[in-house]
């Protein structure tokens, strides 16, 4: 491997797809038991495509050249690459295989996928930046007698992001034949361009000539789009030319990330249609959840006791009893009502699956609470202490309840609190899930 060989840094289109992708998933899995059967299942499998083509990534160019025998596919291959890597002939046909050149490493999973051997793979020296990503397919000719060859073509000319059409002016008139191909690629969208080649055979009067003879061919076709490039491999006439096209396809978005674009706003509107998105959701207030536990749990009962005990009015403080499933119940279906107060009720299915049950959220409170540590307070003694039992006593008060508020609502927390924001950013993510820029 060549040391100025390039790497393509950074696959900016593949990390974001990724990361829209994991938004997805995450969505799916949240709401996943509010979601219908079919539409799971739609998810799931455009998830799977997805996944699968950003493994190989997204960010590479695909550019074949393709067209009949002896148009001089393998040799526009060589001239653009500068190189003598494909097998020019004589013989017809000769390429029976697709060859690749790319022009930055770690083509390798995508060329598997393309069906490209190793040993038809060439890594381009001295690559410039404005090709970085671009991967070169020399094709067997498309009207082969050869089946299997046509078969390399046609299962690789779709996945193309440049279709270059490789033409020999003395064949050019069989162009009917062939425009087919170019008519299935501008319905695709897929940009193509002819490229006439063996110019150098050719007087300027007469390429000009052809050249608009072509032009107007595929005009009649409908392919006013498709522009007729003049080009020689023998001379190198022309791939100026050709190279700045394929530099403007490097810099366009490529076929396989429209189609993983396509897929994430489809399966996106399809999960918002099923979970019926049309309401903002709201955060319960935490702190009237936690003022309602302290109480019921005994916290304030104990805080006044200390009050008291601090005053003098009182010798000792009860322990606290634990806390009731039943009353931590009650407490727990109001947080749920007002957290998804105007959702659509699969939502609520949700909610109450993800944040903790009834049992765990009173164990936790129980937990939390008996392991807190007390202040000690004692009753003051002596005349001064007596002149300031009051205040004493109103401090006391205040930090036995701050500790105790404190430790319920590290449960209501954990427990409550941030199992919900998830829950509803899932539910907001929907919203952003239909659509992609
Ligand atoms: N004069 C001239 N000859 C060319 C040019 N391009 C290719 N040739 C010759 O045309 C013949 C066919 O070229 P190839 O590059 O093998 O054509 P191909 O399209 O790859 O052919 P298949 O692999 O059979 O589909 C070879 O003898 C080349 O040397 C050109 O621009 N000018
Ligand atoms: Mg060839």
């Amino acid at each position: 491997m060549s040391p100025t060989f390039r790497e393509l840094e950074p696959r900016t289109e593949t990390t974001r797809l990724r990361e829209r992708l994991d938004r997805l998933r995450a969505s799916m899995e949240w709401a996943s038991d509010a979601i219908p059967r079919d539409v799971r299942a739609e998810v799931r499998e455009t998830i799977g495509r997805c996944d699968e083509r950003l493994s190989l990534g997204v960010d590479w160019t695909i550019v074949a050249l393709a067209g009949g025998t002896g148009s001089g596919k393998s040799s526009l291959f060589n001239a653009i690459t500068g190189s003598d890597f494909a097998v020019p002939g004589v013989t017809r046909p000769t390429t029976s295989h697709a060859s690749s050149a790319s022009w930055s490493r770690g083509s390798g999973g995508l060329l598997d996928w393309l069906g490209v051997q190793d040993e038809h793979r060439f890594e381009v020296p001295h690559a410039p930046e404005a090709l970085a990503g671009l991967v070169l397919i020399d094709l067997p000719d498309h009207d082969s007698i050869n089946v299997a060859n046509r078969d390399v073509a046609d299962r690789i000319v779709p996945l193309a992001d440049l279709l270059v059409w490789v033409v020999d002016p003395q064949k050019y008139a069989d162009h009917a034949l062939h425009s087919a191909y170019l008519q299935v690629a501008s319905v695709h969208g897929q940009p193509s361009l002819v490229a006439l080649n063996h110019t150098d055979r050719l007087s300027d009067e007469d390429t000009m000539a052809i050249v608009q003879d072509l032009q107007r061919l595929l005009g009649e076709d409908g392919l006013v789009e498709v522009p007729v490039i003049p080009v020689s491999a023998r001379t190198g006439r022309g791939l100026d030319n050709l190279r700045a096209e394929l530099a403007g396809a490097v810099e366009s978005r490529t076929v396989a990330s429209e189609a993983v674009r396509a897929d994430l706003v489809s399966a996106g509107k399809a999960l918002a249609r099923a979970l019926a998105k049309d309401a903002e959701p709201t955060m319960p207030d935490p702190a009237e959840i936690v003022g309602s536990l302290a109480r019921l749990a005994g916290i304030d009962a104990r805080a006044e006791a200390a009050a008291a005990v601090a005053a003098g009015r009182a010798h000792a403080i009860p322990s606290l009893e634990p806390i009731s499933l039943a009353s931590v119940e009650r407490e727990r279906l109001d947080w749920v009502d007002a957290a998804t107060d105007g959702l659509p009720l699969t939502w609520r299915r949700v909610l109450t699956d993800t944040i903790a049950t009834g049992e765990e959220l009173t164990a936790s409170l129980n937990e939390e609470l008996a392991a807190i540590e007390w202040p000690e307070v004692t009753a003051p003694s002596g005349w001064r202490a007596r002149l300031s039992r009051g205040l004493r006593g109103g401090a006391e008060s205040k930090a036995v309840a701050a500790i105790g508020r404190e430790a319920v609502a590290r449960v209501v927390r954990r427990s409550l609190h941030d199992p919900t924001l998830m829950i509803h950013q899932a539910y907001r993510n929907l919203d952003e899930l239909t659509e992609l820029d």
